[in-house]
């Protein structure tokens, strides 16, 4: 039995110096001492040996799977050296190559004029309603001050769904909501910006469809002091603080009084330019004191609190804050376009 363990050793060792690829090694492996291998075959017949042979051939045994062991962890390791030289040498990488560059999206113009405003009016205490733009006749009219007969609904014309659904002609409706969710509790000071949409013909100055903000303060003892020094803070912040604004009168059906306001120019500063056609101002919003009827409407008594409410376009905003010369261009998503924003 040790002259057979003695020439097993023989055999393999001299079967592994001829080795030439890791296969071939674990082949080998298996043979002589897997599980079914060579070794232990010869083991198999420890069970006929004296009690004096058992150990001294049990130590031969040790001695030869040693032996087969090291050759073949030496061997393993040349393999795993040769191995890892020949990826390295097929893997190298230019590593002064430039990167490829990937292609980022930017913000949106009107997103980001959108989310400018929010945030003047978010530091100003305001939250921020949005609402459905598929609206029904009285949330978008007639809770208003706009009864199915007043000739003001000629003002915007709509596009109808039904008889009493129509797309939202202005985020007011919202600014009703917020007042019923409100039930009767104030201070409410809340702005809705979104999505609106008026029968016009699309030029370079109207869309179907465009964006607004409104806002709406109601409490006791609002005045339309509030509204002015609310508003001047507004453009002050949007603008810079040289700017100034004044108020012109005018008329809306859910304010009264009402009025328009322009900010002194913010290409010229007032001096007259193309921009503001040599008057020194621009008209940026709409405004007054909440109509004591959309009050009522709202869930308010016109008798205890008081309000004011103003809004704007948020592309008009837009296309004088970039100098854009034309509205369709916030829709046509031409990247050439929109790219110019990213870092802006
Ligand atoms: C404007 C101009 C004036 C306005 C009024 C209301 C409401 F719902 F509180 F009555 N929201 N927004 C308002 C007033 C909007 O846009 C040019």
């Amino acid at each position: 039995m040790k002259d057979r363990l003695e020439a097993l050793r023989v055999e393999a060792l001299a079967q592994l110096q001829e080795v030439a690829d890791a296969g071939r090694l674990n082949d080998l492996r298996v043979h002589y001492l897997g599980k079914k291998g060579q070794l232990t075959e010869i083991l198999r017949g420890m069970g006929g040996l004296s009690a004096e042979e058992r150990p001294v051939i049990g130590q031969v045994a040790n001695d030869v799977r040693a032996a087969i062991e090291a050759v073949l962890a030496d061997k393993q390791a040349a393999f795993d050296r040769a191995e890892t030289a020949r990826r390295l040498a097929a893997e190298t990488i230019d590593v002064t190559l430039p990167g490829r560059s990937v292609a980022a999206g930017s913000v949106h113009p009107l997103t980001k004029v959108t989310q400018e405003i929010e945030d003047i009016f978010l530091g100003m205490g305001y939250t921020i309603a949005e609402g459905p733009e598929v609206e029904t006749d009285y949330f978008n009219f007639e809770a208003l001050n706009l009864p199915k007969d007043h000739p003001a609904r000629d003002m915007q014309d709509s596009f109808y769904i039904t008889d009493e659904i129509l797309l939202r002609t202005h985020t007011s409706p919202v600014q009703i909501r917020a007042m019923k969710n409100a039930d009767g509790a104030t201070p409410l000071k809340v702005i809705c910006p979104g999505r609106v949409y008026r029968r016009d013909d699309d030029d370079a100055t109207h869309s179907f469809m465009f964006h607004q903000i409104e806002g709406l303060v109601v409490g006791p003892d609002i005045r339309m002091s509030d509204l002015k020094g609310t508003l001047l803070q507004f453009v002050q912040a949007m603008y810079g603080p040289q700017v100034q604004i004044r108020l012109r009168p005018s008329f809306f059906p859910f304010t009264e009084p009402s009025a328009e306001v322009d900010v002194t120019c913010t290409q010229c500063g007032g001096q007259g330019c193309r921009m503001c056609k040599h008057s020194g101002w621009i008209e940026i919003l709409g405004c007054g004191m909440v109509h004591p009827k959309v009050l009522e409407h709202g869930g308010f008594d016109p008798e205890k609190v008081s309000g004011f409410a103003f809004g704007m376009g948020v592309e008009r905003i837009a296309l004088l804050k970039y100098d854009i010369d034309d509205i369709r261009h916030f829709y046509n998503n031409d990247l050439r376009f929109l790219g110019q924003f990213a870092r802006m």
